[in-house]
């Protein structure tokens, strides 16, 4: 049987952690005097806590020094931090164990690419830790999504080619990062937001064996 690497990323695709990020980062520019919805935030998804905090103060026009960046960066981690800290397995999203279940029955190489430096410590919240073959996360990459950096690496680590792999996204910056590594993109939301994906579903519950056995002997 064809073996393939299977890369999820995390916030808002093994668990819906993207909304603790909304409400910290909301607080945030609130608490600097900026407005941020909802719409700003999708395009916060899967990018870097810097690049995150630059764009939110860019939208605002403020400018700060280096010292209260670095403030404002730890603000708004202290803040989701108290969000996860709550976190247990009940939260991981809907069939992401069926799957997981399914690609591990099936010997398939298994990945977790994030953006997240938090994401070893939410695994490990929701008992997932030990389930995946490699772990790629923000405090393993230079360059944020778009860049396919993160994905590379995952491949790399899995000891599986870029074009045999396939990335489960539910942002616009990862999901552009999967297709220029060269695999396949899957976006887990919306259609419209996810238009690049190769596949777009609404959630985990939307995938069956059959289309993940079909990708497998693709
Ligand atoms: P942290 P993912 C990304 O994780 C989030 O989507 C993004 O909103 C967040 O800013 C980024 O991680 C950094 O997270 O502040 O925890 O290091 O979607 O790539 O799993
Ligand atoms: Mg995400």
């Amino acid at each position: 049987m064809n073996k393939r690497g299977f890369i999820f990323d995390l916030d808002g695709v093994i668990v819906d952690t993207a909304k603790y990020h909304f409400l910290a980062w909301k607080k945030l520019a609130n608490d600097v005097g900026i407005d941020f919805t909802e719409t700003q935030n999708e395009q916060l998804k899967g990018v870097s806590r810097v690049k995150s905090l630059e764009k939110i103060l860019n939208w605002g026009n403020i400018t700060v020094s280096e010292e209260k960046f670095h403030q404002l960066m730890d603000q708004k981690n202290q803040d989701y931090l108290s969000y996860i800290d709550t976190m247990t397995a009940n939260e991981i999203l809907v069939d992401v164990p069926r799957i997981l279940q399914h690609l591990k029955q099936e010997n398939q190489g298994v990945a977790l690419g994030s953006a997240s430096k938090n994401a070893r410590a939410i695994l490990k919240k929701v008992a997932l830790y030990e389930t995946f073959d490699a772990i790629v996360d923000g405090t393993n990459v230079s360059k944020a999504k778009p860049d396919p950096e993160v994905f590379l690496i995952a491949a790399k680590e899995l000891n599986i080619a870029p074009e045999q792999c396939v990335v489960f996204e539910d942002s616009i910056a990862g999901i552009q990062a999967a297709n220029s590594a060269n695999m396949i993109s899957i976006g887990i939301g919306e259609e419209d937001v996810l238009s690049e994906a190769n596949f777009v579903f609404k959630d985990f519950s939307e995938i069956s064996t059959d289309f993940i056995n079909k990708l497998i002997n693709k």
